[in-house]
C-alpha cells in the first residue's frame, strides 16, 4: 500500500531530498553543541528571534516562499502540511477533518489501514484535495523508515507532526509484541513515535512554516496529581530497567518499570513516556529550531475504538459515567477541535506546555504529575529509546 500511494505522488525526489540533506539537523552549526546543554533559561527573547530570524531566511532561500502575494498586495499563509498518527479513526480522524475543512491544512493521514483511512476520510465528508493517506505501522520500525521515506518522496514540506495513535489493551493476559519484540503499548504508542518524530524533526526544521509544530497527545490517566490517575494500575516507570532491557518479555520484563505484565498500566506508562518525550524534545529543540513542541490531554473521550478491547460492560457504562459522573466526557468532534486548535491556533504556540480544556472549552496550561515532569527520567527515557529504536 505505502509503495502504491508513493507510486501517485508527485515525483519531487531529488529536488527536496538535496534540500533536505544540504540542511540537516546533524549537519547545522546551530546543532553542533552537546545536546545535553540544552537546558538554558537565561537566555533573552530578542536574542532568540534575532537567531530565528536569520534562520528563516536562511530557509527561505532553499524552499518555496511561505507567503503568496495576493493580488492587492497582501500576503496569505499557503496551505500548511500536517502529519496525524492514527487519523482513521477517533481523535486522530476528527482533528484530521477539523485542520481539512478550514481548506488551510493538507492532512498526510498516517494510518496503519489504507482502505479503513479512505473509508473514514470519505466518512467525514473530508475532500481529496485535502488529505493524502500513506502507510505507517508504529508496531513496526521498518515501516516508520519507509514512511519518512515516502513522506519525502512527495516532496511537501513538514509543518506540524502529531502523534496520536495510540494502542489499549486492559484486557490482555499477556503481553504482546511489535516486529521488534517490544512490548505492544508503549512499542506504538512510544517508541514507534519517538523514531518518527526524531527521523521528522530535520524535515519539520527544514520547512519555511511560521509556526512549525510537534504534538504528542498525552493524558489525564498517565498523571498521578488528578483522581483518574490514581485508579489503579497507576502509571509507574520506576528505575527503567523493563526498557533498559527492551520490554521483550524474554530475557527482561515486558514492563518498564520490570514489574509483571499489566496491560492497563502499561498504556498509562507509554503516556507518560509520550509527556516526558515532549518536553525532553523542548529542552534539547526548542530554542535552536524555534518548533513548539506540546503535548495535551483532550478529555475523556469515551467513544472511540481506544476501549475496543476492553468489556462489553466497560464500553457500555464508561460513556455515561464519565457523562453524567466524572463531568469529564467530550465527544470526538469536540476533542478533534481541541487538537485542530493545538495543530493551528496562533495563541498555542507556547512551547514545553501540556494543555487541557475546562468545562467551557478554553485551553489552559496544565501541570503534569512529578513523574511526567521528571527531568531527569526524561533525559533517561530519551537516551535508552534512543538506541532501542537505532538511532544511538
Ligand atoms: C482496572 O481496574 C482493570 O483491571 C484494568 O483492566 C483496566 O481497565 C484498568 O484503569 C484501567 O482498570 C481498576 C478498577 C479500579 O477500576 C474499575 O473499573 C473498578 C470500578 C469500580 C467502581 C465501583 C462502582 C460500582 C458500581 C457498579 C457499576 C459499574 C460501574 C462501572 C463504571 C465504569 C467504569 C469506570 O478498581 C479499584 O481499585 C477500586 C477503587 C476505585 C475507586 C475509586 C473511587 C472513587 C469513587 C468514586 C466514584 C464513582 C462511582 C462510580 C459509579 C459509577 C456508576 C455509573
Ligand atoms: P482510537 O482507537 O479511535 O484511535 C487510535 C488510532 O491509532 C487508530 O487510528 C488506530 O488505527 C491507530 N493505531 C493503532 N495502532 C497503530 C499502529 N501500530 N500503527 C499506526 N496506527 C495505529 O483511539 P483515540 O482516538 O481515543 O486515541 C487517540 C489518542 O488519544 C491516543 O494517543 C490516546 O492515548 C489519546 N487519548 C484518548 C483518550 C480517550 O478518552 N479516548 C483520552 C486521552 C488521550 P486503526 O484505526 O487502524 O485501529
Ligand atoms: Mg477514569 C474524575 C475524573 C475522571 C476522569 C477525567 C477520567 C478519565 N476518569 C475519572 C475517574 C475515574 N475513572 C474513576 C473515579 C474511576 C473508578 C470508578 C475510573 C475508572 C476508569 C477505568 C476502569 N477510568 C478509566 C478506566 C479505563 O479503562 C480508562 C483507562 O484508564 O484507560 C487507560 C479510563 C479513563 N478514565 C479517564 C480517561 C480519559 C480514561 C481513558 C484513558 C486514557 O486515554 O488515558
Amino acid at each position: 500500500m505505502a509503495l502504491q500511494a508513493a507510486a501517485l505522488l508527485p515525483s519531487t525526489f531529488s529536488f527536496s531530498k538535496e534540500g533536505k540533506v544540504g540542511a540537516s539537523l546533524k549537519d547545522s552549526s546551530l546543532f553542533g553543541k552537546s545536546l545535553s546543554d540544552q537546558i538554558k533559561s537565561d537566555i533573552s527573547s530578542s536574542s532568540l528571534k534575532i537567531k530565528r530570524a536569520v534562520r528563516a531566511e536562511a530557509v527561505i532561500t532553499a524552499t518555496p516562499a511561505v507567503n503568496r502575494a495576493t493580488a492587492e498586495g497582501k500576503k496569505t499563509l499557503r496551505k500548511g502540511t500536517v502529519v496525524i498518527t492514527g487519523a482513521s479513526s477517533g481523535l486522530g480522524l476528527a482533528t484530521a477533518k477539523a485542520l481539512a475543512e478550514t481548506g488551510k491544512w493538507h492532512v498526510i493521514m498516517a494510518c496503519r489501514d489504507f482502505l479503513k483511512a479512505e473509508r473514514a476520510a470519505k466518512s467525514v465528508g473530508m475532500t481529496k484535495e485535502n488529505y493524502t493517506i500513506m502507510h505507517l505501522d508504529l508496531g513496526s520500525l521498518d515501516s516508520v523508515r519507509q514512511f519518512v521515506d515516502t513522506f519525502r518522496r512527495s516532496g511537501r514540506p513538514l509543518d506540524v507532526l502529531v502523534c496520536n495513535a495510540a494502542v489499549y489493551l486492559p484486557t490482555a493476559k499477556e503481553p504482546t509484541f511489535t516486529a521488534e519484540g517490544f512490548e505492544l503499548s508503549v512499542g506504538v504508542n512510544h517508541l514507534g513515535h519517538f523514531l518518527l518524530a526524531r527521523s521528522l524533526l530535520d524535515d519539520m526544521n527544514q520547512s519555511d512554516y511560521p509556526s512549525k509544530r510537534l504534538i504528542i497527545v498525552g493524558s489525564i490517566t498517565g498523571n498521578t496529581n488528578t483522581l483518574a490517575g490514581n485508579v489503579p494500575p497507576k502509571a509507574s516507570l520506576g528505575d527503567l530497567r523493563g526498557l533498559a532491557g527492551g520490554l521483550n518479555g524474554l530475557n527482561t520484563a515486558s514492563m518498564i518499570d520490570g514489574g509483571d505484565f499489566d496491560g492497563a498500566k502499561a498504556y498509562k506508562d507509554s503516556k507518560v513516556c509520550n509527556m516526558l518525550t515532549m518536553q525532553e524534545f523542548h529542552r534539547r529543540y526548542h530554542e535552536d529550531t524555534g518548533i513548539t513542541f506540546a503535548s495535551l490531554y483532550p478529555g475523556c473521550i469515551a467513544t472511540t475504538g481506544l476501549f475496543r478491547e476492553h468489556i462489553p460492560l466497560f464500553r457500555f457504562l464508561f460513556p455515561p459515567f464519565q457523562k453524567y459522573v466524572t463531568k469529564g466526557f467530550v465527544s470526538e468532534e469536540e476533542a478533534g477541535k481541541r487538537l485542530a486548535q493545538v495543530v493551528s491556533d496562533p495563541s498555542l504556540t507556547k512551547s514545553g506546555v501540556y494543555w487541557s480544556w475546562n468545562k467551557d472549552s478554553a485551553s489552559f496550561e496544565n501541570q503534569l504529575s512529578q513523574e511526567a515532569s521528571d527531568v531527569e527520567k526524561a533525559r533517561k527515557v530519551w537516551e535508552i529509546s534512543e538506541k532501542l529504536v537505532g538511532l544511538a
